[in-house]
């Protein structure tokens, strides 16, 4: 048996890491010479090292682990169907009962019309279902031409070629020649950063209008779909304005648009709700999913699909598919771990409970001399760190300078929190109690203080011209 072991010391996994694993997003050589961090395991909300340290994992892994770490029942699930069957595929005319079991649970979750699972591996690899799939529907529909879809600066979509071309991430598109043709981004609602002397609504009216501007100039036979996060994750917890979502839908409508909602994040409770389509007033013809359908447990992503839009892609052949699309054992946990959302009401409890203890404590820190604004919706937040609140300025340093010394005095403070840019972000498990949160406050505080410290002694606290 290949037993996975800790017995080796912390310097000698981090030199093995450093000589064979290529991490991603990472400078390679950067975290070579300082040592990767090695978690060995993990249960509720708290992470231990090789070191022994205990960190408040205010980021659930990657915002995936809503249910928290270490249920057993998942882990007898795994084992469970590894051991009936183990590995299927569902392209040749088969099917297995986890795979059907799952999709009929998703259907009766999703919100609307979405009655309809085209299963993928990741998010990534379901929205690069989704493109496929959205242009394929408008070819069934005697409209080819119809292929351009629209998103957003700033939005994180995944990191295959096509799900990173739907992404506005630019340092992604400098890499690799992305993006794929026929993808156009409009301006993203970030009012804090973007907003100039609007109001927030005016704002969120405005951005979304781009949407119409940007169908009317590449032309309304030209367009596909548009797709958006209903909460930024990745681009630093960006909650829009509430005037924004409405006004998009509207002119999804209007125009006789596709309408994408990218859940990745968002979705199975992440914003108080189950999905925040709900929570927005969305009607998506088709939904990304992926992350909390498993918490993480087990890779598995999907598209939710409306009655429409399935009924068109049924009636043709579509040449799309991944070999673990509806992964056996992915859709025994998925199917345990929402078992275990609905029945333990975590989500039900996240929204009413938690979610608001959270924000009154999180909104505080907007306070804090270093924090220019502190948005939160449900359990993903973030703040902005800023040398000057009343001018909302950003720091004359480079990007993100800030927020990695905010990160690693978290880290100093066995927090994690993530930094995008000078936004610090979290996305704890939802099964977070009000003592944790207390703790995540005191020292997500205590580290706000430490960073404002340094970035002054740093001669840092300077706002760009
Ligand atoms: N859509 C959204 C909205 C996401 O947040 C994906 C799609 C892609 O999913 P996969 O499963 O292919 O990774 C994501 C993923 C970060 C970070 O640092 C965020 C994600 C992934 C990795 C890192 O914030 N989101």
């Amino acid at each position: 048996m290949t037993l996975i072991t800790n017995h080796m010391p912390t310097a000698e996994l981090q030199a093995l890491d450093a000589a064979h694993h290529m991490h991603p997003f990472t400078h390679g050589n950067e975290l070579g010479r300082k040592g990767a961090r090695i978690i060995t395991r993990a249960r509720g909300v708290t992470l231990t090292d090789s070191e022994g340290n205990e960190i408040l994992d205010a980021m659930a892994g990657l915002w995936c682990v809503n249910i928290g770490y270490g249920r057993d029942e998942l882990a007898e699930a795994a084992a469970r169907q590894m051991k009936e069957l183990p590995y299927y595929n569902t392209f040749f005319q088969t099917t297995h009962v986890p795979a059907i079991a799952l999709a009929d649970k998703l259907a009766e979750l999703a919100p609307h019309d979405l009655n309809h699972v085209f299963y993928a591996g990741s998010g990534s690899e379901a929205n690069d279902t989704n493109i496929r799939m959205a242009r394929t529907y408008w070819a069934q529909k005697g409209k080819p031409e119809k292929k351009v879809i629209i998103s957003r600066k700033n939005a994180y979509h995944g990191s295959s070629v096509g799900s990173a071309s739907l992404g506005g991430m630019s340092a992604m598109h400098a890499q690799g020649g992305l993006p794929i043709p026929d993808v156009h981004h409009i301006n993203q609602p970030d009012w804090w950063s973007e907003g100039g002397a609007m109001t927030p609504e005016e704002f969120g009216l405005a951005r979304a209008r781009e949407l119409e501007d940007a169908i009317l100039e590449l032309g309304q036979d030209r367009v596909a779909a548009f797709i958006g996060e209903p909460v930024q994750g990745a681009g630093g917890v960006i909650v829009p304005p509430e005037t924004y979502w409405p006004e998009i839908q509207r002119i999804c409508d209007k125009y006789g648009i596709l309408l994408i909602a990218d859940e990745v994040i968002c979705g199975f409770g992440r914003t108080g709700q189950w999905f925040a389509s709900e929570s927005y007033g969305i009607r998506p013809h088709i939904m990304t999913i992926a992350k909390g359908l498993s918490s993480g447990y087990a890779p598995i992503g999907g598209s939710l699909v409306c009655d429409e839009v399935a009924e068109v892609m049924n009636d043709c052949d579509f040449a799309h598919g991944y070999t673990y699309s509806g992964h056996p054992v992915s859709c025994a946990v998925a199917l345990e771990n929402i078992r275990i959302l609905q029945e333990e009401g975590i989500v039900d409890r996240a929204g009413s409970e938690i979610a608001p203890y959270l924000r009154r404590k999180w909104e505080a820190l907007a306070d804090h001399p270093l924090v220019g604004e502190a948005k939160i919706a449900g359990l993903m937040g973030s703040i902005a760190l800023t040398p000057d609140k009343a001018s909302r300025a950003r720091f004359a340093a480079d990007p993100g300078t800030a927020g990695l010394i905010c990160r690693e005095e978290c880290f100093a403070n066995n927090l994690v929190m993530r930094h995008v840019g000078d936004r610090m972000v979290i996305s704890p498990p939802l099964v977070i109690t009000k003592p944790e949160i207390d703790t995540l406050i005191d020292r997500a505080t205590a580290a706000l203080d430490a960073a404002q410290k340094r970035i002054e002694a740093e001669g840092l606290m300077v706002p760009a011209s």
